[in-house]
């Protein structure tokens, strides 16, 4: 079968060459993305690293296939193609081919199911002694975070130290949500009426934090429902969670306690808590105790700053669509005072 002499030699060359240009644009696309901050090619966790183990078990396997079915098809069509003189023969009920073409498709099966179990049964036993219980609970379209031996109670923004495990407890509070951290751990769903588990233990302390997003659609602002988070140092987390756990600073500045009063005028002491106030009670939104002291509001969306406290008070449905935030109808007074108050909760 085939023909011989240059004729083979050629198509042998290009086969190799198209299929190695190929593979080389694919890799590319894959080492540059490996950087990217959502990127699962660059785990900072043990879970993380069981997970990416598995991948890249798959990945490699899946891309071998790709490449070697790639060439051999290529190959083929020059081999074999039409020519004057030549006559295209079938053949069939070649038993050894048979038996090849079913055992090496179950061996690239098995080799990836061996470790996928393993990583599966390490990712869902218990936590670790000692390890920090965080209760995570989805909202539409936000994030809480529940430290019950600390006291504390926060959202969008979740810290946690470095080299110590820590446990998660996924709750829902209305739809099905899925939390994911990408370099760090998930995606496990967050259900009404179930309660998830699943740990992690960070590796990599840094400054920046790590992205994290709701990985299940769950209505209009999906894709807006992010957070962040912080794998601090020990004695950085001990700092964070000691300021976390105390009441809300008082205003300072005059502007300040006047953004105090309008917080209870305009009802937002209804839906927000914060700790310190005997008044800011209200369990529907984010804790604000230390809203200040955040890197971000809106879940992760807007950048902390003023002008976007302004645009966010102004109209909470323009930054996230179907957002639970009603529009107050405040007006610029109003804003430029809440802005106040909400930038001293530090
Ligand atoms: C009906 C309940 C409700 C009222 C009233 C309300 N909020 Fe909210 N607020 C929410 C919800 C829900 C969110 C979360 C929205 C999201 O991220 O999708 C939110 C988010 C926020 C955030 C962003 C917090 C973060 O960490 O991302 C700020 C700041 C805020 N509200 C301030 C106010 C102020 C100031 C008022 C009063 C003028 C107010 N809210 C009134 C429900 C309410
Ligand atoms: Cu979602």
């Amino acid at each position: 079968m085939g023909r011989s002499g240059p004729g083979r030699i050629v198509a042998i060359v290009f086969s190799s060459a198209v299929v190695g240009i190929l593979s080389w644009l694919v890799y590319l696309a894959f080492a540059d993305s490996a950087d990217t901050p959502q990127s699962t090619w660059r785990p900072m966790s043990d879970n993380a690293h069981n997970i990416h183990t598995v991948y890249q078990v798959v990945f490699y396997l899946a891309a071998a296939v790709f490449v070697f079915i790639l060439f051999l098809t290529l190959l083929f069509t020059l081999m074999f193609r039409e020519r004057e003189g030549e006559v295209a023969k079938q053949f069939h009920g070649n038993s050894k081919l048979e038996v090849l073409l079913v055992a090496v498709p179950v061996l690239i099966v098995v080799a990836m199911m061996v470790p996928s179990f393993k990583a599966i049964a390490q990712n869902t036993a218990d936590p670790p002694q000692g390890a920090l219980e965080v209760v995570a609970i989805g909202h539409q379209w936000w994030f809480e975070f529940q430290y019950p031996e600390l006291g504390i109670t926060t959202a969008n923004e979740l810290h946690v130290p470095l080299d110590r495990p820590v446990s998660i407890i996924l709750k829902s509070d209305d739809v099905i949500h899925s939390f994911w951290i990408p370099q760090l751990v998930g995606k496990v769903d967050m259900m009404p009426g179930h309660t998830n588990h699943m740990w992690f233990t960070p590796d990599t302390a840094r400054d920046d934090p790590y992205f994290a997003q709701c990985a299940e659609f769950c209505g209009a602002s999906h894709a807006n429902m992010r957070f962040r988070v912080f794998v601090d140092t020990a004695a950085k987390f001990e700092e964070w969670s000691a300021a976390t756990a105390a009441d809300a600073a008082k205003p300072s500045t005059d502007l300040a306690k006047a953004g105090e009063q309008q917080f209870t005028q305009s009802g937002c002491v209804g839906c927000h808590t914060v700790k310190g106030s005997p008044v800011a009670l209200g369990k529907v939104g984010p804790n604000l105790t230390h809203v200040g002291s955040r890197t971000t509001v809106a879940s992760g969306v807007l950048a902390n700053n003023a002008e976007n406290l302004h645009r966010w008070l102004g109209n909470p449905a323009s930054v996230k669509p179907g957002s639970k935030m009603p529009n107050l109808g405040l007006d610029e007074a109003q804003i430029e005072r809440l802005t106040a108050y909400l930038e001293s909760l530090k």
